[in-house]
């Protein structure tokens, strides 16, 4: 078995900003119209008018406070609530294909490395923009590298389980270097017109370059352990996809978008996660004390809050688990790997970390590694 470092992190970070002011002030807008239209059924009671959102509820009851998209006005137009993305020809690179590579240019330029070094993409992510061919093989292509490349979607997670599908390959020798993205434009599944999640999701695009070790990679990040773990449960679901035509109801359906129980989620997700890495820490002979730093999936500011207090047993500083959430929102899979990424540098060799992410399925994946 061969040892697997984290060489190099990429971020792509769109330009465009939505405030949590600007949000709330379009959906209002926009909530306020659609009582005005339905007026009448409001005052008979057949209906209950839609209600309003609060910048407050949005910081307290999740600590964001801004969110980058790949396109804003469309999100903040009242007559759209959703992005507007240009429509590309089959011969022109995919826009999530775009993104990865700008990311993965990057991973590749922290880590000294050409495309021509690499073995292989995976292109993990909460939704990827079509069914086949995979957007990982025209990363692949754009990018110019030989050997394979696939997809694979277990939403927030993704990224830790796309680690551990690379780290295992690497380890065990069918692949030298691998690049895992995760290109998230989660502006596309968000329904912004609901004002129970519509504050929740950002876009973005994280990359990691992993390789095989032989000696010390000084600066590097080797993988000591990993491990996944799934659990069925519908408090997070999307019930978009290819059969959608074959249902007869082919309308405007809420189901369509990311859908979430989110107090359910909140309550079986933690102790769900504090357990596995817990129970992942005791198994490799260590204790939480042994770690500098925990880079935590970043859905929400409290969430992670009870998560660090259960699993050191005390409150975390912001240094032991920093947060990116304030500025990027919950962007899925990447909000683990963008904190490691801004969050790791400053670590001596010897330290030790966790990479943690959850989500749908629910699923949750922790990824314990080294400074090299
Ligand atoms: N403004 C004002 N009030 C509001 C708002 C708002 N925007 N939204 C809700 N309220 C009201 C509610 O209606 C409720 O009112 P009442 O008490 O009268 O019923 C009150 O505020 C409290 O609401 P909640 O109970 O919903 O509030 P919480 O404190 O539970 O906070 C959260 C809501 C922030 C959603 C919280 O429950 C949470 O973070 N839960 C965990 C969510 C989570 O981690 N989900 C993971 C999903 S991500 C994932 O797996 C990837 C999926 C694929 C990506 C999809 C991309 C689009």
């Amino acid at each position: 078995m061969h040892r697997v470092a984290i060489t190099g992190t990429g971020i792509f970070t769109p330009e465009e900003v939505i405030t949590n002011a600007e949000l709330v002030a379009s959906y209002n807008a926009y909530a306020r119209r659609r009582n005005e239209e339905h007026a009448g059924e409001i005052a008979a009671g057949s209906r209950e008018p839609m209600p309003m959102s609060s910048e407050e509820f949005i910081f307290k009851a999740s600590g964001i406070e801004r969110r980058h998209v790949m396109n804003k006005s469309g999100v903040l137009d009242p007559d759209r609530m959703m992005p507007t993305l240009r429509p590309r020809a089959d011969e022109e690179l995919s826009i999530m294909a775009e993104i990865a590579v700008d990311a993965a240019n990057k991973a590749l330029a922290q880590a000294g490395r050409t495309a021509g070094e690499v073995d292989a993409v995976i292109c993990a992510a909460s939704n990827h923009e079509r069914a086949y061919p995979a957007i990982a093989v025209e990363i692949q292509q754009a990018l110019g590298i030989k050997g394979f490349a696939f997809d694979m979607n277990v939403a927030c997670s993704s990224a830790t389980f796309g680690i551990q599908a690379a780290a295992d390959m690497i380890r065990c020798g069918s692949a030298r270097a691998i690049l895992m993205v995760n290109p998230e434009i989660t502006s596309g599944h968000q329904e912004w017109r609901d004002r129970d999640c519509h504050f929740i999701f950002g876009d973005v695009c994280t990359a990691v370059l992993m390789e095989r070790v032989d000696g010390e990679a000084p600066g590097a990040w080797e993988i000591l352990s990993t491990r996944l773990v799934t659990e069925f449960s519908n408090n997070i679901r999307n019930n978009n996809g290819f059969l959608r035509r074959t249902h007869d109801q082919m309308g405007e359906r809420r189901d369509m978008q990311f859908m979430q129980e989110g107090r359910k989620v909140f309550k079986q997700v933690v102790p769900m996660v504090a357990e596995l890495m817990l129970g992942h820490l005791a198994d490799e002979g260590m204790k939480p004390s042994d770690l500098s730093r925990m880079w935590l999936h970043q859905a929400n500011k409290n969430m992670n809050d009870f998560i660090g207090q259960k699993v050191l047993g005390r409150e975390p500083s912001r240094e032991e688990q920093p947060n990116v959430l304030q500025d990027y929102a919950n962007t899925s899979s990447a909000g683990s790997i963008i904190a490691f990424s801004k969050f790791s540098d400053d670590l001596p060799a010897g330290s030790r970390g966790v990479i943690c992410s959850f989500g749908a399925g629910y699923s949750a994946g922790s990824v314990i590694v080294r400074r090299m």
